[in-house]
């Protein structure tokens, strides 16, 4: 018996405004459906988290859309589909009735989902479906009033959901366990107070196939994130993304992981200006996303466009030269200047020499100081 677990594709996610649909499309029909293919899995689940907004944009809608008729109808691979946090509930398991019949299980709520049953030789398996909820629908589904917090949330419902006996179990949640490491491109699950799942409550199961989290990691005796396929945010840079394989076999459960590779890779280059575009000719990760951490102590004039003309797909960057010493003051004193206006002089004078190409003479420091004094005396 073999599972396929992912989650987290955020479908219509923009980073640092780029939509990132090319790397999704890459994703599912250059990475998911061969490793389908070659690993002809009983069933794949997504751990939530299909979409990153609520109310998707029509491009993620019809990517989802491929990615379930290739999963179900094409390859005849069941599908454990639940909610996640980012995802719109009722929107992505809208005809969930209708659609369990094609192998295609769509959970929304707590316990409206009978489990995916598979079996061979080796016996009979069961996928449970556990969406992302919060306390509030806890209490409404279970007609408790008592219940409190993320943990006793999560505690409450799972008793609730039984595993079979003599069969492998397999709970497909979204929730941040206790112990996960996080990244910046998750949102919180609780606004104030806890949000952490203790992953005990998930002892009953052979396999908790967790949302969540975008680092891909073990939680616990038994849970595991697959993570997201690809890197959201620049402290991801150092991920290795995954597909989460589990196995069944006469020994016992095994799990392996598949590497994701992406179109562009998303990291960040540290130098001066110069630097880094005199580097880029010998580059091969030119079409990269890109965050770029300038060094240089001095403004720089359009560096977005200066950077772009080399790495085309630079998506932001940090000027250094607020952080560090300049103009033979402290960092503390640049701030201060910056921010009562005396650091206009040393951004005039960098835009005398990389716009207009001169130096600045004192004569003109002079007048510019003049017209300033005026300005700030007029404001
Ligand atoms: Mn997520």
């Amino acid at each position: 018996m073999k599972i396929l677990h992912t989650s987290d594709w955020h479908l219509g996610k923009s980073v640092m405004g780029r939509s990132m649909l090319p790397e999704q499309e890459n994703f599912i029909d250059g990475v998911l459906l061969p490793a389908l293919d070659a690993e002809r899995p009983d069933a794949v689940i997504i751990a939530g988290d299909v979409f990153d907004r609520q109310v998707a944009p029509v491009e993620a809608v019809r990517l989802f859309n491929h990615a379930v008729t290739e999963i179900c109808a094409v390859r005849r691979i069941k599908a454990a589909v639940i909610a996640g946090n980012h995802d719109g509930a009722d929107r992505l398991a809208v005809y969930s009735g209708l659609l369990r019949a094609q192998g295609l299980f769509l959970s929304a709520y707590p316990l409206d989902t009978p489990p995916v049953r598979l079996e061979d030789g080796g016996g009979e398996t069961y996928i449970h479906l556990l969406p992302f909820f919060d306390a509030a629908t806890a209490r409404d589904i279970l007609g408790r009033d008592d219940i409190r917090g993320q943990n006793a949330a999560f505690k409450a419902v799972v008793e609730q959901i039984k595993p079979v006996s003599g069969a492998r179990n397999v709970l497909v949640a979204h929730c941040f366990a206790a112990g996960g490491v996080t990244c910046e491109s998750e949102s919180p699950l609780a606004v104030g107070g806890s949000d952490e799942v203790d992953p005990a409550v998930f002892g009953g199961f052979d396999y908790v196939a967790l949302g969540h989290l975008h680092g891909p990691q073990r939680v616990g005796a038994n849970g595991a994130y697959s993570g997201s396929p690809l890197k959201y945010s620049f402290d991801e840079e150092r991920h290795k993304k995954s597909l989460c394989i589990i196995e069944f076999g006469e020994n016992g459960m095994g799990t392996r992981r598949l590497p994701c590779a992406p179109l562009h890779d998303m990291r960040t280059v540290t130098g001066t200006i110069n630097d880094i575009i005199s580097a880029a000719k010998d580059d091969a990760g030119r079409e990269d996303y890109l965050y770029a951490n300038l060094t240089d102590i001095r403004p720089v004039f359009e560096p977005m466009a200066l950077l772009r003309e080399h790495y085309p797909n630079v998506l932001g960057l940090h000027p250094g030269w607020l952080d560090l010493t300049a103009g033979g003051g402290s960092r503390a004193d640049l701030k201060e200047g910056l921010r009562t206006g005396s650091g206009d002089r040393l951004l005039f004078e960098e835009f005398m020499k990389q716009v207009c190409g001169v130096e600045p003479q004192a004569d003109e420091l002079s007048i510019f100081d003049e017209l300033m004094g005026k300005a700030g005396n007029e404001a």
